[in-house]
């Protein structure tokens, strides 16, 4: 079978870290480059994680990591304590010993949209910023782009940020809402699925018993994960928001995934990073203005409920195998 070309985006961050294993342990995809934005912790921090997690998984000398975004397009950068100070909670991983790329993210970005036009998946653990950041550059980089799957919003549950946001969108709403408005073909991958694909300390136990170096890392950090939902949430599990996206990105079977709109609240206030979601089936209004016609007629993917496939056990399974 050959394998499809991949990038990752993403502010690495612990289930960052998880969703990168989970990614290489698939074997559809070819990464092609790993790009780091701010988000978690700023983008200086985002990216030395990123190369210490490629030099940890063995992909440093294949597999470029680029830096990206510094900040939100129009917001005051805000993190959070969640991953830890690092972004990678306890764990002190080596730096890569390869060279730093000089290139940015998004550029990046534009030239393999170019380089593999229409075959390109892109899928973002992060923040939209990077990818808002290409499109801002180069409009058509959204048709050249076969597919971007993205972790991120609440479209028909609460938030995790505030009470109707979730963090990526949250972060920098501006981005999100220049990304599901530029007409790229686009899933969502949001609280209303991840919500349903909890990890727990059993699940942690297992892919730590397989005692491959690569496995006890994920096992080490996805400890520090299940703490941090301990202490901030008070849960005794944790989600797997970012691999959900790599999952829904290989295997659609992982999520019910509805067609619609979704627009992005992009003010200071109670509304912002709200994802709006109109469903294809929702009743349309004729008081509508023109403008907002135009807008709701751009659509995307939109997963709203687990699917038929269970992706913790899934995800489990694979970290649990060596790497090829
Ligand atoms: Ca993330």
């Amino acid at each position: 079978m050959p394998r499809r070309p991949l990038v990752l985006d993403s502010d690495p961050g612990l289930d960052d870290a998880a969703a990168l294993h989970y990614l290489l342990a698939r074997p559809e995809w070819e990464l092609l480059a790993y790009t780091a934005v701010g988000g978690n912790v700023p983008v200086d921090l985002t990216f030395r994680n990123a190369r210490a997690l490629a030099a940890a998984f063995g992909i440093d000398h294949d597999v470029p990591v680029y830096r990206g975004a510094g900040r939100p397009i129009s917001r005051v950068p805000i993190g959070g304590d969640f991953h830890g100070a690092s972004g990678l909670g306890s764990a002190e991983l080596p730096d890569s010993a390869v060279p730093e790329q000089q290139s940015l993210a998004p550029l990046e970005l534009l030239r393999l949209s170019h380089v593999y036009e229409n075959e390109l998946t892109v899928v973002a653990t992060g923040p939209l910023t990077n990818i808002a950041a290409a499109l801002i550059l180069d409009p058509e980089f959204a048709r050249r782009v076969a597919h971007l799957v993205f972790m991120g919003g609440a479209a028909l549950v609460p938030g995790n940020i505030t009470s109707v946001a979730e963090f990526n969108i949250w972060a920098d709403p501006d981005a999100a809402d220049l990304v599901v408005a530029s007409g790229i073909p686009y899933t969502m991958v949001g609280l209303d699925v991840t919500h349903h694909a909890p990890l727990t300390a059993d699940d942690v136990a297992k892919i730590d018993a397989a005692g491959t170096d690569h496995a006890r890392l994920t096992a080490a950090l996805l400890r520090d994960y299940l703490n941090a939902y301990l202490t901030f949430t008070g849960r005794d599990h944790g989600f797997l928001h970012d691999p959900l996206a790599i999952g829904v990105a290989s295997d659609e079977s992982f999520a019910e995934v509805r067609t619609g709109c979704v627009v992005v609240g992009t003010d200071l206030g109670l509304h912002r990073g709200q994802t709006v979601f109109i469903p294809d089936d929702a009743a349309q209004t004729p008081f509508l203005t023109e403008a907002t016609r135009a807008r709701t007629a751009v659509k995307g993917n939109v997963a709203v409920a687990p699917g038929r496939s269970l992706f913790p056990a899934d995800f489990v399974s694979r970290l649990r195998q060596p790497l090829q």
